[in-house]
């Protein structure tokens, strides 16, 4: 195994290892919420069972803990819309026939607005002071956000990856990533999703054709990072 400069870590991954600096690493943990992971909420209402997803909640701590100890620029993002709802499209809103919609009143206050409980982070995983929050009307974090300009700022080419859903807003966030030019990992014991089969896909995807959206490990190989 080659030498690494002091800062560089690599963690065995697939297609191959990731290396990373970890002064040019951020770790971007998706939608940690509650409207997500408990019922009442988003998730739910789109008739999901949400206990997949709070199985996601003690690996993400110990992936975000492990990022905290490590000095890693962490960012925390949300899916959440403006109260009058000017973010959020008709398209996206109109969906599907959920038991309430986004901007409906629920068990955790109106779905994935920014400002009610349940657009808020589960317990536990909040931003600390100092790191990143993104608000995001979309399901990638790169669109409609200050994302790009947060990154590129602290001079960020890499990006590890934890957070729900999987498939949704993970791999599309993940792919917008990815076509901006970062190296991205997505942490597989730290996301999930509603499906277990669609997570398995995603992580086959990202992976296949030698890394063609990025690289994905196991979360006890980045610990050891
Ligand atoms: N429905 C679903 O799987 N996900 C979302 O709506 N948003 C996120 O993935 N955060």
């Amino acid at each position: 195994m080659s030498e690494l400069s002091s800062s560089v870590r690599r963690v065995s991954a697939q297609p191959r290892p990731f290396e990373f600096d970890v002064a040019r690493t951020a770790l971007v943990m998706i939608d940690m919420q509650r409207d997500f992971v408990e019922p009442g909420g988003f998730g739910e209402s789109l008739g999901n069972d949400v206990s997949r997803l709070a199985a996601v909640v003690p690996p993400a701590l110990e992936l975000l803990g492990w990022a905290r100890s490590r000095g890693l620029l962490v960012v925390h993002t949300r899916e959440a819309h403006r109260a009058d709802l000017s973010d959020c499209p008709p398209a996206k809103r109109l969906r599907g026939a959920p038991s309430m919609r986004i901007g409906d009143p629920g068990p955790m206050g109106r779905i994935l607005i920014d400002g009610e409980p349940g657009a808020g982070f589960v317990d536990g995983l909040e931003p600390l002071a100092g790191e990143i929050e993104i608000v995001k009307p979309g399901k990638g974090a790169f669109y409609n956000t200050t994302l790009t300009h947060s990154l590129l700022s602290r001079r960020i080419t890499h990006l590890i990856f934890g957070g729900v859903t999987t498939e949704v807003c993970v791999q599309t966030t993940m792919r917008e990533a990815n076509d901006r030019g970062y190296d991205a990992l997505l942490v597989e014991d730290a996301t999930g999703s509603y499906f277990p089969e669609f997570k398995q896909a995603t992580i086959e995807m990202i992976r296949a054709q030698g890394g063609i959206v990025g690289w994905t490990a196991r979360l006890d190989e980045v610990l050891k990072a």
